[in-house]
């Protein structure tokens, strides 16, 4: 077991070294980290590490993406802080892969973006997503409906709302802030 953690973070130190020396070979919007201010640029750099340090395991696969469990969960980091995860200034905009559903930290689909593609129950907590959800974007094919969990005083989990394929900038207050869990189909 510490074998293979130390292994993972030593994985993830490699991820870092490559950040901080290549500019995101494979990014999907790999001119977007341009725009960034030298300052921006180490901001998000030190936001990266201290996902991968609270979240261990991950691969980093752009210069504000961090892919888990094989690309089946990834942790798309804002480039800037409150602003969208990508591509930047893209504010306003569900951007979920075809395929995908994408949850937001905030309205507007603003903020750090975790996307889930394969079917399955996933507790946010592993990736530093509790309570967060306020926007939603639901790209899965076929009608396929992701399932929402929260978890009660007794700590029984139930489910609290369905999203439909499509999107929803606010999900309101009697929702917001309250997903643990997600089963996207
Ligand atoms: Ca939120």
């Amino acid at each position: 077991m510490n074998r293979m953690r130390s292994g993972l973070i030593g994985a993830a130190a490699v991820g870092i070294a490559l950040l901080v020396t290549t500019p995101a070979v494979g990014s999907p919007q790999p001119a977007a980290t341009a725009s960034l201010t030298k300052s921006e640029s180490q901001q998000l750099q030190s936001r990266m590490a201290e996902q991968l340090r609270r979240h261990p395991g991950g691969t980093v696969v752009a210069s504000n993406e961090i892919s888990y469990e094989n690309g089946a969960v990834k942790v798309t980091l804002p480039l800037k802080d409150g602003a969208a995860p990508v591509p930047a200034g893209a504010t306003g905009t569900p951007n979920c892969d075809s395929g995908s559903v994408c949850l937001y930290e905030h309205d507007n689909f603003n903020g750090t973006r975790v996307s889930y593609t394969q079917c399955g129950i996933y507790n946010l907590g592993d990736r530093g997503f509790i309570d967060k959800m306020t926007s939603w974007h639901n790209n899965q094919t076929g009608g396929v409906r992701a399932v929402m969990y929260d978890v009660d005083g007794n700590g029984r989990i139930y489910d609290y709302d369905q999203l439909v394929v499509g999107s929803n900038p606010n999900v309101g207050r009697s929702l917001n802030d309250r997903a643990n869990y997600i089963r996207p189909c």
